[in-house]
């Protein structure tokens, strides 16, 4: 007899249960109040903010984002609308539709950071913070999560200027010295709850080969890969920081086009999904058409909800 039993795609964590898995991942479609809209109007479970730095920005010289067969180059520079934009939506949105709305906060300096948590703090609203750790594009600012010195320092003051659980958004590690001492520091921290894998893979370089020349136009042409470039560092990463991390949640991002890369993620131990290139090319119809796909596959596999595969990746 075949099952045709529906197939449960929610999630439940940070102490809420949301309608499916899959939302954007942070910078794409979600820098104005319409897209975000449009974001929660889709098949996306939750949404996140373009980050956020408390003045606006126009972000870097045009072109700074470019398509290719295997995915993306972006140099975006942060152009944002500014913390207080975001927070004034944060305070109009209508929690109460059941898909999380999370903040992402990339200030200029920690102390930037720290006032914007301070004022969400302040601010009563059951939106959730991903500090991003990672941003990869503002010309003579290194990524902070790849200084264990200053990651350490920036989350103890987070600690201390926010009163919740919240989350970060991580560059991709290479290593696993440096998955080991990430971790290690994360785990000193109970109500960092989450932590995103994975950011673009900073300071890739696209040539074209007709014009002899680079493909956008920010840093003489290094930017952010995403799509299916990042897909098995995406995974080592939500695999090796799941493991490392118990207790926390992982949240996938990274080469996530189909139900396929989706299911990936959660083998690999992901609780929730992010999509980020193949939103910006396809717009926000990919989240029904990624939920149904990966709903097609667990049906084939026999499995009803997350929870039966999640982490669950065998190895050899
Ligand atoms: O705006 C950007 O250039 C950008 C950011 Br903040 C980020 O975190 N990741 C990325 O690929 N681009």
């Amino acid at each position: 007899m075949p099952d045709f039993s529906p197939v449960d795609l929610s999630v439940t964590w940070l102490g809420r249960t949301m309608p499916g898995c899959l939302y954007n991942a942070s910078g794409v479609w979600c820098r104005e109040e319409d897209e975000l809209e449009a974001v929660r109007a889709s098949a996306a479970a939750a949404l996140i903010s373009k980050s956020a730095t408390l003045a606006p920005r126009e972000g870097n010289p045009e072109p700074r984002y470019h398509r290719t067969a295997l995915g993306s180059i972006n140099s975006m520079g942060l152009p944002n609308r500014g913390f207080a934009y975001y927070l004034d939506y944060a305070r109009r949105y209508d929690y109460a539709c059941g898909k999380p709305l999370f903040l992402s906060l990339s200030g200029m300096t920690l102390e930037d950071n720290l006032t914007m948590l301070r004022t969400l703090a302040a601010a009563g609203l059951p939106a959730i913070p991903e500090i991003n750790l990672s941003c990869p594009n503002v010309p003579g600012k290194p990524q902070l999560g790849y200084d264990f010195v200053a990651t350490t320092e920036a989350l103890n003051a987070f600690d201390q200027a926010w009163p919740g659980r919240y989350g970060v958004k991580l560059p991709p590690y290479f290593d696993q010295a440096h998955f080991a001492a990430m971790a290690e520091i994360l785990n000193r921290h109970p109500r960092l709850a989450f932590v995103t894998c994975i950011n673009s893979i900073g300071n890739g370089l696209v040539v074209d080969i007709d014009s002899e020349a680079v493909a956008i136009k920010p840093k003489d042409g290094l930017g952010g890969l995403g799509g299916d470039y990042v897909l098995p560092t995406a995974l080592a990463n939500v695999r090796e920081f799941y493991r490392l991390l118990p207790g926390k949640d992982i949240v996938g991002c990274g080469g996530v086009r189909s139900g396929r890369e989706a299911f990936m993620h959660i083998l690999a131990g992901a609780r929730a999904v992010q999509v980020g290139t193949c939103l910006y090319h396809e717009g926000p119809a990919a989240f029904a058409r990624i939920a149904a796909e990966l709903a097609e596959l667990m049906q084939a596999k026999g499995y009803r909800k997350l929870d039966d595969f999640r982490g669950r990746l065998r190895t050899l």
